[in-house]
């Protein structure tokens, strides 16, 4: 028998969740060696969800462009020359027949994105028109608003409202190497308000922006100690946007990419962990190993909010030749 592969002290597959990961226990299960570490992820995928499905949640930029943070990974903020217009809050009737192509073409989840620092009162009737008007059609509704109050985030779930995007991005020692017009606090305190006020949470981050290894075990801590662990959670490789200060940042290599998404199916067993932004550029076969090693949910449509994903044909015949299908709704919304 060769060294062991897996530090016996770190419980992996305890009857529920755990919440007491240490930051030190969560980087080294990036040390595992990668065909065990994907092995003991897809194992415990099993546990909790069919393999065979995959959540396909489709996203509409509501209000895109001219946004007041500085991410520097965004296309959005105003604070870089990206090419990308700002324009003004969408009309609700053009929001509903978007989100009914959505649906036709196979999406279960709407998510509705805008590129605001926080939410605005004044905004608020017309973002829960849209919200109300997108969950009459049968569609799961999410939003990706920017901060919110307690009270905010009150009204978006009586309007019907079921999940909140809002991601800690990265790890809280990196957090202020991407974005200093916020802080990881604020972003916290918003996912507080969205589970006090009932509605499910959607949070992740992004790999590949020069993090390093501790960086990505860094931001899976924070999700795997949250109160309560993401319901969604979207693992983004790194679109790199001209223009933004990570518009030249290396690719990530594929492996490193996919032990993210294992370490996370580790770590937050029961979350929903979507292959998120930047697959256009993923080999079908990579993309197979990141649903091997737990990945559960994917972006449909050909666009996400300013950048491009694959085509729905393209899709249908990945999810085809994997013998792939849709998540029930019931087991999407665990
Ligand atoms: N303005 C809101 C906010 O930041 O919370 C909502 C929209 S924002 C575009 C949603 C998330 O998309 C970001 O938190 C980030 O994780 C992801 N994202 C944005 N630009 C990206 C890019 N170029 N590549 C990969 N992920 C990106
Ligand atoms: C998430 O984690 N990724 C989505 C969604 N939540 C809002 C956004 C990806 C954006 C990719 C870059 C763009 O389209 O501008
Ligand atoms: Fe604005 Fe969101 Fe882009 Fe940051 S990620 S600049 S908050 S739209």
């Amino acid at each position: 028998m060769n060294a062991p592969v897996l530090n016996a002290a770190i419980r992996l597959d305890p009857a529920e969740p755990r919440h007491d990961w240490t930051l030190d226990e969560v980087e080294a299960l990036f040390d595992i060696p990668f065909t065990e570490l994907v092995f003991r992820a897809a194992e415990i995928h099993r546990r909790w969800f069919d393999p065979t499905e995959v959540q396909l949640s489709q996203l509409l930029s509501v209000k895109t462009g001219g946004c007041a943070e500085n991410c520097g990974y965004c296309s959005q903020s105003a604070a870089f020359e990206t090419g990308v217009p700002a324009s003004k809050l969408m009309e609700v009737q053009n929001v509903i027949v978007q989100a009914m192509e959505a649906k036709a073409g196979g999406a279960q989840r709407f998510c509705m994105g805008a590129a605001w620092r926080d939410l605005k009162d004044r905004d608020l009737p017309k973002v829960s028109a849209m919200i109300a008007g997108v969950k009459a059609l049968g569609l799961e509704t999410c939003a990706t608003l920017g901060m919110l109050t307690p009270h905010q985030a009150t009204a978006l779930k009586d309007a019907g409202l079921d999940y909140y995007n809002h991601n800690l991005d990265t790890g809280p020692d990196y957090y202020d190497k991407v974005v200093t017009t916020r802080t990881y606090q604020d972003r916290l305190d918003t996912l507080e308000a969205v589970r006090d006020a009932g509605i499910s949470t959607c949070c992740g981050g992004i790999v590949g922006m020069g993090e390093t290894r501790r960086d990505r075990a860094g931001l899976l801590h924070q999700l795997a100690t949250l109160p309560a662990h993401p319901d969604s959670l979207p693992i983004n490789d790194l679109i790199p946007i001209p223009g933004t200060p990570l518009g030249d940042a290396p690719p990530v290599d594929g492996l490193e990419f996919v032990r993210m998404i294992a370490v996370a199916r580790l770590v937050c067993p029961k979350s929903v962990v979507r292959l998120s932004a930047g697959r256009e550029t993923m080999s079908r076969e990579l993309q197979a190993l990141a649903f091997m090693a737990g990945a559960n949910s994917i972006f449909v449509g050909s666009k996400l909010l300013t950048a491009g994903n694959p085509e729905k044909s393209t899709d249908e015949l990945l999810l085809a030749d994997l013998g792939m299908r849709p998540m029930t709704m019931a087991s999407a919304t665990l």
